[in-house]
């Protein structure tokens, strides 16, 4: 027996092997922006990363749906959290920028990268991160969430998270999926522009998944920008969000949506899952934010063997 056995696994998304969880050898990152200010009703999202990792760490590594343990193959590293103390929020979101761009831009950088809010508002950064650093060619979003968040401001600030997918929707077009909750000034906004897609809450609860199939359409061979607010979830299996709206996506359709981004886009760089606001004692959330967390990871880096080699030999 090694002495290490004696030890607790490591402090890192899943508690994988040093090995597996290397910057040098894993395909996906994972990026924790542990940032709250604007959060207008229930606070605690600044947890919301520590509480997925320290979920994550119970997580099976097997995996059902692809009858092995995914992660061990395709290996995630977890970095150190972004360090936002204090930071308002126009600097947290270039400091979101700049921690994203420069870590898509390294020699040694991710295929994917994953990052953990956090408010919404981290998602403006991440975005213009991506953008900055790979350009915004042929790149759309796909936004999960209950509200519409095309504020053009919300308390004085356009970085508010009631204003994320407006900041979004001027770097890609979007399309939005469970939406239940929006102002009238976002009614007249969706209805003017051609920059985004809505699915209304009630659509996505339809047996046969329509939408799907316009979601399909919508990211082929796009590269896609994946933003998913905890929120746009049902609450009874998603209680732990600051702004709960009754409706929402279930466990499984949520799956489906995930599905079919990572399917049919051509390629998913970074995705974001944000606004987990734990609620102590409770961890049911906590838990299905982790096991989403990895279905992401495996859904963008288990691909046909084609698909594996061609993006292999882009990294070099
Ligand atoms: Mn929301």
């Amino acid at each position: 027996m090694s002495v290490y056995e004696l030890f607790q696994t490591p402090w890192n998304f899943l508690g994988l092997p040093q090995d597996v969880s290397e910057r040098a050898r894993a395909r996906g990152w994972l990026l924790p922006v542990p940032y709250e200010a604007t959060t207008s009703y229930g606070a605690g999202a600044r947890d919301g990363p520590a509480a997925i990792l320290a979920a994550s760490r119970q997580v099976e590594l097997y995996d059902r749906e692809f009858g092995s343990e995914p992660a061990m193959d395709y290996g995630v590293h977890t970095t150190l959290p972004l360090n936002l103390v204090h930071k308002s929020p126009e600097a947290m979101i270039q400091a979101v920028e700049d921690a994203v761009a420069g870590l898509l831009s390294d020699r040694q950088r991710p295929e994917v990268l994953g990052v953990l809010g956090g408010e919404h508002s981290i998602s403006a950064g991440v975005v213009r991160g991506l953008a900055r650093a790979q350009g915004a060619d042929s790149l759309v979003a796909v936004h999960v969430d209950a509200h519409a968040d095309l504020r053009e401001e919300y308390e004085g600030s356009p970085y508010s998270h009631a204003c994320a997918a407006k900041r979004i929707q001027e770097v890609c077009p979007i399309f939005q999926i469970g939406i239940r909750n929006y102002s009238s000034e976002e009614a007249v906004f969706m209805r003017r522009t051609r920059h985004i897609h809505t699915v209304f809450s009630e659509e996505t609860t339809d047996a046969k998944g329509l939408f799907l199939r316009d979601l399909a359409k919508f990211v082929k061979n796009k590269r896609v920008y994946f933003t998913i607010d905890l929120d746009g979830l049902d609450p009874s299996i998603m209680p732990a969000v600051g702004t709960p709206e009754p409706g929402g996506i279930s466990w499984e359709r949520m799956l489906e949506i995930a599905r079919t981004v990572c399917g049919n886009a051509a390629q998913v760089p970074v995705f974001d899952v944000v606004e987990l606001a734990p609620i102590p004692g409770f961890r049911a959330p906590d838990f299905l934010a982790a096991r989403l967390v990895y279905r992401l990871f495996s859904y963008t880096l288990v691909r046909s063997g084609k698909t594996t080699k061609k993006r292999r030999s882009r990294h070099g």
